[in-house]
Order: C-alpha cells, then sequence, then structure tokens
C-alpha cells in the first residue's frame, strides 16, 4: 500500500485544499493529513485559525480522499513522521519548493510540490468578507 503524507492548516476550508488533497491522494493508496494544532498554528505561523483543530480535523474526516489525520506540533516532526508511518509520497503546494527536499535526503520519501490552485486562500476569503 502506497502510503501518502501532507501537512497544513486547513482553515476554512476551501476548493484549493480541495484540490491538493485529491491530487495528493491520487499518488496512492491512504493519504495522512497532519493537520497544525492551534497552538503551533499560533507560536510556529502566527496564524490565529477561523476553527479549532478539532473542527478543522472534522472537517479534513469527512473529505473522502483523507484517510488518517494527525496533529503537527513541531516543524521537527516530519522525519520521525515518514518512519512513524512508513511514508511513500511527501506532498505539498509549490508554495513550499524545495523546502522539504531534506526528507528526501533523510528519509528516501519522495518529495513532490503540487501547483497551488490560483486565486483562493483562507486570507484571500477574510479579505473578501471584509470588504462586503
Ligand atoms: N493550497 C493549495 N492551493 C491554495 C491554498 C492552499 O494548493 N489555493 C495548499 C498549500 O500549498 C498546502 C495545503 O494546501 O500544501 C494547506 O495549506 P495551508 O493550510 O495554508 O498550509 P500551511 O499553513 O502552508 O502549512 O509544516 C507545513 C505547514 O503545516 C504547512
Amino acid at each position: 500500500m502506497k502510503r501518502v503524507i501532507t501537512y497544513g492548516t486547513f482553515d476554512m476550508l476551501h476548493y484549493g485544499h480541495i484540490n491538493l488533497l485529491k491530487r495528493a491522494k491520487q499518488m496512492g493508496d491512504y493519504l495522512i493529513v497532519v493537520l497544525s494544532s492551534d497552538e503551533f498554528n499560533w507560536e510556529a505561523k502566527q496564524k490565529k485559525t477561523y476553527f479549532s483543530f478539532e473542527k478543522r480535523k472534522q472537517l479534513l474526516e469527512a473529505i473522502r480522499y483523507v484517510d488518517l489525520v494527525i496533529p503537527e506540533n513541531s516543524w521537527d516532526q516530519k522525519i520521525s513522521d515518514m518512519q512513524a508511518w512508513q511514508v511513500d509520497e511527501f506532498v505539498m503546494g509549490d508554495d513550499w519548493a524545495g523546502k522539504f527536499d531534506y526528507l528526501a535526503e533523510q528519509t528516501g520519501v519522495n518529495v513532490t510540490y503540487l501547483a497551488r490552485t490560483p486565486e483562493i486562500s483562507t486570507t484571500q476569503i477574510k479579505n473578501d468578507l471584509n470588504r462586503k
């Protein structure tokens, strides 16, 4: 079974996230989403999410492409995640291009950056709503 993994905040879930998850799942048989905890989002990414971790997890678990959702608590957990979950494919949007190549060198996983879906982001949604 080919295991795929991806990481993210996935706040205010939108079609850009779905496009990413769909393509990630197409690269294997089992998709693990490592979901940023509320604390990690604030401490590491200065992101205050609209939905809590539990709500974001519930939304992701309802998506047909997603097989498992686990928490992301640190930038440094990726290597151990690759090993613990016997990952074959690491997939991220290309806004992260190059940032995780070390995973291929250190764990042998295949690293792929997929094109982001244009014109949609959580920030864009918030800005558009504020303008209305
Ligand atoms: N994404 C996308 N197209 C968009 C918006 C997002 O393909 N229009 C992708 C991102 O490239 C990322 C995933 O959807 O691969 C989740 O996006 P975010 O929730 O913004 O994730 P981020 O905050 O970048 O967290 O350790 C890695 C981090 O946790 C990634």
